[in-house]
């Protein structure tokens, strides 16, 4: 290989220079030009959740009148890895953080139009972060804390108290969500020994399928407690009451039908699916039971190649995936009885069960129906942030 005299190196260096500056620099780029916003600001509304961010435009954006200018906003709690981002030209959001980490937000400036020659110029960043008061130590935080949604009617929310926590605690917990104009106290509280230890919490449906804020908190004579600070999403925590009206029959061809109820209650029935179980007698022994999973169907038709005794039948119930990521099976409702056929002893039991075509076809029409309940635009996962 030939080597190049140095004069034609850098003659080389000086085309590549020019060449990549005028890729990314267009002609009449106004890097320098374009500020951060300013005075970003991060204030607590006192809904135990959410904080207010506001900023104002940056010193020069009377001068760019041929180009747009927005802000690209982040924000997260610390600890978290990535960055929640929203692109705006408002200059003040109001979103979820987790209460007990600090929360983190960032925001730039972006300049396209002809100003920019139609590229995107973008600013640095201006950063701001915020704690609210953590008063007392972790570990007098209150423990185990869960809460149910029964029947999509009321929620139920139960707490140990905090391991450091001193005699004649007195617990309190409060919520709050979009559409409440402050935080509220619970006003009936599960009490041990005289100790809140619990709350239950009515007339929420306006809080389904969007962040319930939470804080528990407490104060003990000269002592200073943690407040824990939850969010949760109501429709990934239901529990349904157990199905209704189970029905087990055997028809003229010796099928094993069994049929129930969706529950009584809140739960809307296109939003279950269903376990069922049977039990078959195998002598002395235990029964054992095999399952069969369901979506929204209430009937199912067990064919038997053998003659064989099944001796109980139960069903429970739990939000399906059309209307949750999660939720809590129902309590078992059970059907038990005898149907001694033939003296055989080793029997098997064969369950080929026909999901039909229709029943699937349902499903889907009946996705449209869920997702409603859903407000478009909200994400389905909000971090866990009183
Ligand atoms: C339930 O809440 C709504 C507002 O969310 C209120 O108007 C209504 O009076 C409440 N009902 C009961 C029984 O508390
Ligand atoms: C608990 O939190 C609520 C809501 O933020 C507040 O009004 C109340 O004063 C707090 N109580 C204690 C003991 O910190
Ligand atoms: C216990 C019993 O009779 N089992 C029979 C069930 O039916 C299959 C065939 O259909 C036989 O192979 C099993 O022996």
């Amino acid at each position: 290989v030939q080597q190049l005299p140095p004069h034609q190196i850098s003659l080389l260096f000086c085309v590549f220079v020019f060449f990549t500056s005028t890729l990314c620099f267009p002609p009449g780029f106004i890097f320098n030009l374009v500020a951060p916003p300013q005075d970003l600001q991060i204030t607590d509304p006192g809904l135990l959740g959410v904080l207010d961010i506001e900023w104002k435009p940056p010193p020069n954006v009377q001068t760019f009148n041929e180009c747009t200018v927005k802000y690209k906003f982040e924000y997260r709690s610390a600890g978290d890895r990535d960055w929640k981002v929203i692109f705006t030209r408002k200059l003040k959001f109001r979103v979820g953080f987790d209460l007990s980490r600090t929360a983190e937000v960032r925001v730039q400036t972006l300049l396209e139009g002809t100003c920019t020659d139609d590229v995107e110029v973008q600013s640095d960043w201006i950063y701001a972060t915020f704690q609210v008061p953590l008063p007392g130590k972790l570990e007098s935080e209150v423990q185990n804390f869960h809460c149910i949604y029964h029947d999509w009617e009321y929620l139920k929310c139960t707490w140990q108290p905090g391991l450091l926590a001193p005699r004649g605690v007195r617990y309190g917990l409060y919520y709050w969500y979009e559409g409440l104009d402050h935080a509220v106290q619970c006003n009936d509280y599960i009490q041990d020994r005289g100790i809140n230890i619990g709350c239950t919490l009515q007339n929420l449906s306006q809080a389904e399928y969007q962040d319930l804020s939470i804080c528990v908190n407490g104060s003990a004579a000269a002592t200073l407690l943690r407040p824990l600070y939850v969010t949760l999403r109501l429709h990934n925590l239901a529990k349904p009451s157990p199905p209704e009206q189970l029905v087990v029959s055997v028809s003229a061809v010796e099928e094993l039908q069994v049929a129930w109820s969706p529950p009584a209650g809140g739960t809307p029935p296109h939003c279950l699916e269903y376990e069922v179980q049977l039990a078959q007698e195998e002598g002395e022994a235990e029964a054992a039971w095999a399952s069969v999973s369901m979506q929204m169907e209430t009937a199912l038709t067990i064919s038997r190649a053998n003659k064989s005794h099944i001796s109980c039948v139960r069903v429970r119930g739990r939000t399906n995936i059309f209307c949750a990521d999660q939720g809590f099976w129902s309590d078992w409702t059970q059907e038990c009885f005898s149907v001694a056929r033939k003296e055989d002893k080793q029997l098997h039991i064969l369950i080929p069960v026909i999901l039909s075509l229709s029943s699937s076809l349902l499903t889907f029409m009946l996705i449209g129906q869920c997702k409603k309940r859903s407000p478009a635009g909200k994400p389905l996962h909000a971090p866990v942030g009183c």
